[in-house]
């Protein structure tokens, strides 16, 4: 469409002037979104006639959560259009960036679970390999947040303004999901088969969101379900109304809350409809008999959530498709694969028994007969109670989705190499040594085409100039920046680029909040999901011993130092919220106080998105990877803060330990108990922190300051801060890592008094970072587990 500002100029004009007099910037988005579309919905058309011709295997991707960000500066750039619409707008007198800045991130996700989702979309698209998602289409995405009194609010986000969505309504693919109903035994004409008679359905609407790849040739698809009233019959009893809300509500919002027992049965529902749609979405559209479908169709589920598309794939092949037990048994376990995220235990997920069997009672039959074939071939082998107990998918009226997932899939992946491992040797060991090969690892990536070409253009341009363009296609040719780690004016390139990104994050932080912050000061960074895990609580705890040492120690008086954070707590963790206050309240304090905002400064962002990512990553110096070690599976954020030149504090855990590898631990800050230290602890139950309190004079006065109330506000902010630390015995190990975690700050503190040593030691990261890709990830599923083929996209 554009092959020239000039052509792109003209375009624009002629649709501008054809529509209002007043050239607002609201109206050159709309304009431009509309451009982008229809160049988009060519290259579409054409991705998928190919993909029909070439009747070439399919990835589906069933996840619960897709945070896309916002798409189109993305477009525009996988369609190599970004520079021609900026200089050709410029001249029109807008500003694309002004332009962007009007699009709605769609919040279709939580965090690194959704964001995965999303790089794993471009990466396939961009390799040109048939990969798809399916999804919902959350009315509200997670939550706006909004800070009162330092407390988090939560607002719902409105991100669909029909007329502006760049996703389209596929009303003819509608498809009829069942809840409820009696199962019913009878005669058909191959023998006794079961019916759900009854029932109660739910219309699923697709929209489809184009998958842009790099340069724009394949363009893959994401169907996101809506759900609306059926015009299938509505069973007597229940009042229309309710029906009507009820089938409302299954995509109205992600993550419904799930303490009450109407809240579990929603996400009950989510699940199912997202799992029953996708895969008679996929059996409806197929073009080959059903005995083909792992060779022509694979399907990953993102986590536990889209389990249940094991169960499901069995009732539509039997029930719908007539095929036994066996052949279906053998199809679906050659076509689902599994990736595990998390080892934590909440989030293992498990559902009770009743609720299935009410909510899905043909499903929950599959289930049982599921688990019980699988309990009768473990009857040959010699099996203790606890291993038995372990691999049991129903166990005392509960079902233990990981287990259904692992059981039902061909494939089961890590996220790290460390998780892997634990994966293997710890959590599933039982099932790991039934199924000696169905597990693997595939560490993350990240999608540097938004991270790092779009997000950080000046880096990318100032790499493009020092190694050439090949690294884009290629990241890992990145490594050849190692070249220019000790070129001194490459390094100066790179420090004056990074102190216009801290600029521009300023900018921008100054448009939506009033925050002042010295863009000479270190900008350490700690984004993510507040959790327990993310130790978000050793961060501000070790500003706090920070301050003590500044006021107690005229000689301390350390290089000025911003730290923000950014991230959600989830509306029911009450901890995570006080965290959040807790943060808060000390950046009052810290930065109203003559003496210590000379070297300390705190900013919380609020609303912590894709979007504020994209400003706060190229800006990092410092990158606040400090999970307890074992508990992050991954992490991702960490990749893209290393990919931008901000050098790791961090624990060996998730993928840490490989970007350490890959960078030399000699570039990066390295601190804390190892994973199998804490897990010792943990088996042993023995880490008592009182200890650490009564010995170390330091955190004991820290302690103390913290139960007098000098740091929180409000008796509930010290009851549950102190609560976590000495009832619940400090589950995360705060204070058993923070004199290590302050120690590391120390030696940040020292590298960074050598500036010229320091950007080394940041391009050095960079150089290793490539492998981090995205791409490379994608690849290696494809190659071990999905066997993909390149389809090549012709102009
Ligand atoms: O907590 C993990 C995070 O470590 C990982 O990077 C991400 C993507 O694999 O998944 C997160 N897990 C979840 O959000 C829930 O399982």
């Amino acid at each position: 469409m554009f092959s020239s500002k000039e052509e792109f100029k003209k375009s624009f004009i002629t649709r501008i002037e054809s529509k209002d007099m007043r050239k607002t910037t609201e109206l050159a988005y709309e304009i431009l979104r509309e451009m982008t579309c229809e160049w988009i919905k060519e290259s579409w058309d054409r991705t998928n006639g190919l993909y029909k011709e070439n009747d070439e295997k399919q990835l589906y991707y069933f996840s619960i959560e897709f945070l896309i960000g916002r798409v189109l500066g993305q477009n525009l750039m996988n369609i190599n259009a970004y520079d021609i619409v900026k200089e050709g707008l410029d001249e029109l007198g807008f500003q694309l960036s002004e332009v962007e800045e009007l699009e709605v991130e769609p919040g279709l996700g939580n965090g690194g679970l959704g964001r995965l989702a999303a790089c794993f979309m471009d990466s396939l698209a961009s390799l040109q390999l048939p990969g798809h998602g399916y999804g919902l289409r959350y009315k509200g995405g997670l939550f706006t947040q909004h800070f009162v009194n330092g407390y988090q609010t939560e607002q719902p986000t409105e991100w669909i303004q029909e007329e502006h969505n760049a996703d389209a309504r596929r009303e003819d693919l509608a498809i009829d999901i069942p809840y409820y109903g009696d199962v019913q035994l009878v005669m058909g004409t191959d023998g006794l088969k079961m019916k759900v008679e009854n029932s109660e359905w739910v219309k699923a609407v697709p929209y489809d969101m184009p998958i842009v790849g790099a340069n724009g040739g394949t363009v893959n698809t994401l169907r996101l379900w809506q759900a609306e009233v059926s015009n299938f019959p509505f069973p007597g009893d229940k009042d229309y109304l309710v029906y009507e809300q009820e089938t409302a509500k299954i995509t109205d919002r992600l993550y419904p809350d799930d303490s009450l027992e109407s809240g579990k049965i929603l996400r009950l529902k989510q699940q199912y409809f997202l799992c029953s749609a996708s895969l008679q979405d996929i059996l409806n559209n197929r073009s080959f008999s059903m005995e083909k479908l792992p060779e022509n169709v694979a399907i990953q589920i993102n986590d536990t959530h889209p389990a249940l598309a094991v169960p499901e794939l069995m009732r539509l092949l039997i029930d719908d498709h007539h095929l036994t037990w066996e052949q279906a048994w053998d199809i679906t376990t050659r076509t689902i694969s599994y990736t595990n995220h998390t080892i934590l235990e909440e989030a293992m997920e498990k559902w009770d028994s009743r609720l299935i069997q009410s909510l899905l009672p043909r499903v929950y039959t599959i289930i049982e007969e599921i688990d019980k074939r699988f309990k009768e071939s473990l009857e040959t082998q010699t099996i203790d109670e606890e291993t038995f107990r372990k691999l049991s998918i129903i166990e005392n009226g509960v079902i233990k989705m990981a287990v259904l997932a692992v059981v039902g899939s061909y494939k089961v992946n890590g996220v790290a190499k460390l998780h892997t491992e634990i994966l293997k040797k710890r959590e599933m060991k039982e099932l790991n040594e039934q199924f000696p090969n169905k597990f693997h690892n595939k560490t993350n990536g990240i999608a540097h085409r938004r991270w790092l070409v779009k997000a950080n253009q000046e880096l990318s341009g100032l790499i493009t100039e020092t190694i050439g363009p090949r690294w884009i296609e290629e990241p890992e040719r990145l490594n050849e920046l190692h070249y220019f780690a000790q070129n001194h004016s490459f390094l100066q390139d790179f420090q004056a680029i990074k102190t216009l990104k801290k600029e521009q994050l300023l900018y921008h932080l100054q448009r939506n909040e009033n925050i002042i912050v010295d863009p000479a000061s270190i900008f350490d960074i700690h984004i993510k999901r507040v959790h327990g895990y993310k130790r978000q609580l050793m961060n501000i705890m070790h500003i706090q011993m920070l301050c003590d040492r500044i006021k107690q120690d005229s000689t301390y008086r350390p290089h000025p130092r911003t730290f923000f954070f950014g991230g959600k707590a989830a509306p029911s963790y009450h901890f995570a919220k006080q965290v959040i206050k807790m943060i808060n309240t000390v950046a009052v304090k810290v930065n109203n106080d003559p003496l210590l905002r000379k070297h300390l400064h705190i900013v919380f962002v609020e609303n912590y998105n894709v979007t504020q990512a994209e400003y706060l990553i190229p800006a990092a110096d410092v990158s606040e990877q400090i999970s307890t070690a074992s508990k992050e599976a991954s992490g991702t954020g960490n990749m893209k803060l290393m990919m931008n030149g901000a050098l790791t504090i961090g624990t060996l855990d998730g993928a840490n330990v490989e970007i350490f590898e890959q960078a030399g631990q000699e570039n990066a800050f390295v601190f804390g108990m190892r994973a199998e230290e804490v897990m010792q602890y943990e088996k042993e139950q023995s880490y008592d922190p009182k200890e650490i309190i009564n010995s170390d004079p330091e955190i004991k006065k820290m302690m103390k300051q913290l139960v007098d109330g000098e740091w929180t506000e409000g008796k509930e902010n010290v009851d549950f801060i102190v609560g976590q630390l000495l009832e619940d015995r400090d589950p995360y190990f705060v204070l058993k890592d923070i004199h290590s975690y302050s120690n590391a700050h120390e030696r940040i503190l020292a590298a960074y008094a050598n500036p010229v040593k320091w950007a080394e030691m940041c391009v050095k990261n960079i150089a290793a970072s490539g492998i981090f890709s995205s791409d490379r990830t994608i690849q290696q599923y494809s190659n071990d587990v999905w066997h993909l083929t390149k389809i090549p996209s012709v102009y």
